[in-house]
């Protein structure tokens, strides 16, 4: 990785002496034999010698023939800190995280991916913060390696979740722009990439571990999160502590078994930690993914009860809570709502908004995938309401212009209704005084955006059609 630190962060200061010793656990399975020696090579490289005392290579039950005796014995020339443990049978990658946290020793454990690379001085800032505060979870600014691009500087984003409980990425919202810029200054996260996870062993411990009957992969980033701010703790980003980790590329898919054991996992964080909230989570990944995957149930044997029992003794805050104090940001859609969140224009891309004189306008969604514009959520109910902020979508008489309602909404106001198709993209229908209509995207030449406006339906008319980030299926309430 190239140094991409700012220059605040390049230029601070740490007492080493003050800080905790290391212990790195780096599950792995099947990985990529070069891309696993980056990973020791780079730790060696970039960590200080006195302060990562102990580097735990946790392997899950690999086959690959590459990762036998003979790596074994290229790190014990390597690097004397160095441990290979070898799980007997296949745990996944949080009973396997658990193992390697058991066999660790030093006051901090580091929970790292094995296809990671890290910065200069990574570790340091990372260690300060878990000086003063027993409480944390602290996550380093976590930068994108691929084939295209090494370790292009990113913004600090906060990590969220969506209600269909994928990753997602929030810029950091106003109320804290003011108290923290994104330069140095560590930044209070709802919720974590995973890849990459540092706290005191004995805190790991106290708040619960990870929940060891999540399956293979995929949920425990959001468990611990949700666990962290609701127990009592906080979970941070360090922006100063740079670290590369591999994504995979499409077209990288999961096998539908692996699908249906991370389904698995979603469902069980939210119904222990996201009362009645969980029912919101259900419905989206009904709305989106009901054809592809497998609809969990639980039984006495997943011991949802046993885990539940954590929030009991750690006297855990509600999931309420958590979304009015640490992600405030994230809108909540309405148990009435049918679609929520951005809508987006199948044919230009360009996503709905609101303009100034409050009528109905467009943005650009010039967005990684799975960032999330708070501003921008607009929902479409049952009783046929297209809201944004509690407020109606509605078609001037005299003007015709899409406009937002001055009062809060209610239905069938202006004597109209939306609907949309339940496609994957679709036509938003408007019925009422002025007939049957299509909401379009009219394009003009760059670099006008164009406008929105309704037209005769015409399903052949790509600029007619649009997605809401979230669809959703209700029917099991
Ligand atoms: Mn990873």
């Amino acid at each position: 990785m190239p140094d991409v630190r700012s220059k605040r962060c390049r230029e601070m200061i740490y007492n080493t002496s003050t800080l905790s010793k290391v212990s790195v656990i780096s599950p792995f399975y099947n990985e990529d034999l070069t891309v696993l020696l980056r990973h020791v090579h780079s730790l060696i490289r970039h960590s200080p010698r006195d302060l990562l005392r102990e580097i735990l290579l946790v392997d899950d039950n690999s086959t690959l023939p590459y990762l036998g005796p003979d790596l074994e014995e290229y790190f014990k020339i390597l690097d004397p800190r160095i441990k290979v443990v070898r799980n007997t049978r296949r745990e996944g990658l949080v009973r396997t995280r658990i193992i390697g946290a058991k066999a660790a020793k030093e006051e901090v454990v580091i929970f790292l991916d094995a296809h990671m690379e890290f910065n200069v001085g990574w570790l340091e800032p990372l260690l300060d913060r878990l000086v003063s505060q027993s409480k944390l979870v602290v996550q380093p600014h976590v930068i994108t390696i691929s084939g295209m691009e090494r370790g292009m500087p990113e913004p600090v984003m906060r990590s969220g979740f969506g209600w269909d409980m994928r990753m997602s990425m929030y810029f950091l919202p106003s109320y804290l722009q003011q108290a923290y810029t994104t330069a140095d200054v560590p930044i209070p996260t709802p919720g974590l990439v995973g890849c990459a996870i540092a706290m005191r062993r004995d805190y790991f411990f106290e708040n619960g571990e990870f929940d060891p009957y999540l399956e293979l992969w995929g949920g425990e980033h959001f468990e611990l999160s949700f666990r962290t701010w609701m127990c009592g703790g906080r979970v941070e980003i360090v922006p100063c502590s740079k670290v590369g980790h591999i994504f995979r590329s499409p077209p990288y898919v999961h096998s539908n078994a692996a699908r249906d054991i991370i389904t698995k996992n979603i469902f069980r964080v939210a119904e222990i930690w996201m009362d009645d909230y969980k029912h919101i989570v259900f419905s989206a990944i009904r709305g989106c993914c009901q054809k592809m995957i497998q609809m969990p149930t639980f039984h006495n044997g997943d011991r949802i009860e046993e885990r539940r029992l954590i929030r009991k003794t750690l006297k855990c805050k509600t999931f309420d809570w958590y979304l009015k104090h640490v992600i405030p940001e994230a809108g909540i859609p309405s148990t009435n709502a049918l679609y929520y969140g951005e809508v987006m224009n199948a044919n230009t891309s360009y996503a709905l908004a609101v303009t100034d004189k409050n009528e109905l306008g467009l943005t650009k969604m010039q967005l990684p995938k799975g960032v999330s514009l708070p501003g921008i959520y607009f929902t479409i109910d049952r009783f046929g309401r297209f809201v944004h902020d509690n407020k109606c979508v509605y078609t001037d008489t005299q003007t015709q212009a899409l406009k937002l309602s001055d009062t809060n909404c209610y239905v069938g106001q202006n004597n109209s209704s939306w609907s949309m198709d339940p496609d994957n993209y679709g036509q938003i229908v408007y019925t009422g005084s002025r007939g049957r209509l299509c909401l379009a995207h009219v394009l003009t030449a760059p670099p006008a955006i164009g406008w929105v406006e309704l037209q005769l339906c015409d399903k052949k008319n790509r600029s007619q059609l649009w997605r809401f980030t979230y669809q959703f299926d209700w029917k099991h309430k």
